[in-house]
């Protein structure tokens, strides 16, 4: 049904990961009522940082951005569920922490733009090229969660 019509790429960062903050962070998008249908655990080469980020190489910023992305573990995942792309975004907050509102990942978890700990796809398309740049397509789960026909009714 519905929940299996969306899917989105999200990436807690070197960050998050340090800061011990990834089951808060998968907890946030679970108890929503979103599906993890992919995940790993993966140190990106500046190389991928890159191509992740392509759409930012003009700025004063990209190449310190793909350093740290580069310089320890990422966990990558997919989540799927009913407006998670837009949703998700919702949950993470404004890119400048300073900014996200209370309540939001960001907004309760990070201070600095620089290090604001996840990365979620700000699109349809985006989305549909970053799953496909972290994952293979046999590394997307399909499975029906038994909560689902609570969640959607
Ligand atoms: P770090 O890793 O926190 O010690 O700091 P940086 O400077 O290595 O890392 P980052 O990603 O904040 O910045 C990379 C470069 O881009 C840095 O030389 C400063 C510059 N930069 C960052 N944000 C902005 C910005 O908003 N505007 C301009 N013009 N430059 C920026
Ligand atoms: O999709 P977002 O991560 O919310 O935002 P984005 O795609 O515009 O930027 C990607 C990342 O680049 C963001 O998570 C942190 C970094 N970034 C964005 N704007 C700035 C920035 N980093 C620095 N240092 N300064 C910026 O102005």
């Amino acid at each position: 049904h519905a929940a299996e019509t969306e899917r989105t790429f999200i990436a807690i960062k070197p960050d998050g990961v340090q800061r011990g903050l990834i089951s808060e962070i998968i907890s946030r998008f679970e108890r929503k009522g979103f599906k993890l249908v992919a995940i790993k655990i993966t140190v990106p080469s500046k190389d991928f940082a890159q191509k992740h980020y392509h759409d930012l190489k003009e700025r004063p910023f990209f190449n310190g951005l793909c350093d740290f992305l580069s310089s320890g573990p990422v966990i990558a995942m997919v989540w799927e569920g009913e407006g998670v792309i837009k949703y998700g975004r919702k949950l993470i907050g404004a890119t400048d922490p300073q900014k996200s509102e209370p309540g939001t990942i960001r907004g309760d978890l990070a201070v600095v733009v620089g290090r604001n700990i996840i990365h979620g796809s700000d699109g349809p398309e985006t989305a549909k090229d970053e799953i496909k740049l972290w994952f293979k397509p046999e590394e997307l789960v399909n499975y029906t969660s038994n909560s689902e026909k609570w969640i959607y009714g």
